[in-house]
C-alpha cells in the first residue's frame, strides 16, 4: 500500500490532540507503519517557527507576517518529514495543515483567500491530504473546555475570531470530499469511535486502490 497523508483540524478545545492518539492507535492495531507530526512545527527550524508566531509579541503582528511564518514552517516540514516519509511507503498523521491557514489566516484574520492559493500551490505544489478529520465544535463550548490553560496568541483572540474560524473549516469541509466532520460536542469516548470508525474506514478503502 502506499503512503497516506492524514491530517487532523479542529478549534481549540475540540480535543484534537487526544484524538491524533486515536488515529494513531487505529493505524498501529492495522499494522500500518506512520509517521506523527504536527503544525506549524515537526522540524527543529519548523518548531522556532511556531513558536516565534505563538509569541505574544507587543508590537502588532501583521496578518501577512503570520501567513508567511506558517508557510515557511510547511516548506521545511514538507521537504523535510511529509514528502519523504510519503516517498518511503509511510503514513503521515499531522496535527493540522493548510486547512488551519484557510480557516485561521483566511477566514479569521480575514486575508483575501487568493493570497493563501498562490502560497498553497507555490509551497506544496498539488499535494493535498488523503483523509482529513474535522473536528467540530461551538467556540462558546471550546472556550469553557480550556478555560484553564495558560493562552498563547492564538488563543487569546476573541470570540469573534473562532466563529469565523469555524465557518472557514465548515466551508472548507462542504467543499472538499477528502473532510469527515465528527460532532466534538459529544461525549469524548463517542467522538474518539467515531474518529476511529472513520480511520478504520479510509483504511479499507485505501486496501482496495
Ligand atoms: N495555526 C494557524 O493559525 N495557521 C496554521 O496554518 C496552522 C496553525 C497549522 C497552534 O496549533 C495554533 O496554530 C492554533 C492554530 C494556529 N491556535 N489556536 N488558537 P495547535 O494545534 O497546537 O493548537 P491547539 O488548537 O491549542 O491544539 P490542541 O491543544 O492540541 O487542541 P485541543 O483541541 O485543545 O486538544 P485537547 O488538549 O485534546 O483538548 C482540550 C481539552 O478538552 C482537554 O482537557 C480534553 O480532555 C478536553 N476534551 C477533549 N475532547 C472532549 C470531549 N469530547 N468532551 C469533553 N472534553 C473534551
Amino acid at each position: 500500500m502506499k503512503g497516506r497523508f492524514i491530517t487532523l483540524e479542529g478549534s481549540e478545545g475540540a480535543g484534537k490532540s487526544t484524538n491524533v492518539d486515536t488515529v494513531c492507535a487505529t493505524l498501529e492495531s492495522a499494522n500500518i507503519e506512520f509517521v506523527r507530526t504536527r503544525e506549524p512545527g515537526g522540524t527543529p527550524m519548523a518548531e522556532a517557527l511556531r513558536a516565534t508566531m505563538l509569541e505574544p509579541w507587543e508590537e502588532t503582528v501583521d496578518g501577512l507576517t503570520e501567513l508567511l511564518l506558517v508557510f515557511a514552517a510547511r516548506a521545511q516540514h514538507l521537504n523535510n518529514v511529509i514528502l519523504p516519509a510519503l516517498n518511503r511507503g509511510q503514513w503521515v498523521v499531522c496535527d493540522r495543515f493548510t486547512d488551519a491557514t484557510f480557516a485561521y489566516q483566511g477566514y479569521g484574520r480575514q486575508l483575501d483567500l487568493s493570497k493563501l492559493e498562490v502560497l498553497e500551490s507555490w509551497v506544496q505544489s498539488d499535494l493535498q491530504p488523503d483523509l482529513t478529520v474535522y473536528l467540530d465544535l461551538d467556540p462558546a463550548v471550546a472556550e469553557l473546555r480550556i478555560a484553564d490553560r495558560e493562552k498563547d496568541r492564538m488563543e487569546s483572540e476573541q470570540r469573534a475570531f473562532f466563529l469565523r474560524v469555524r465557518e472557514g473549516y465548515l466551508a472548507r469541509a462542504a467543499e472538499h470530499q477528502r473532510f469527515q466532520t465528527v460532532d466534538a460536542s459529544q461525549p469524548l469516548a463517542e467522538v474518539r469511535a467515531q474518529v476511529a470508525g472513520c480511520i478504520g474506514d479510509f483504511i479499507a478503502r485505501s486496501a482496495l486502490q
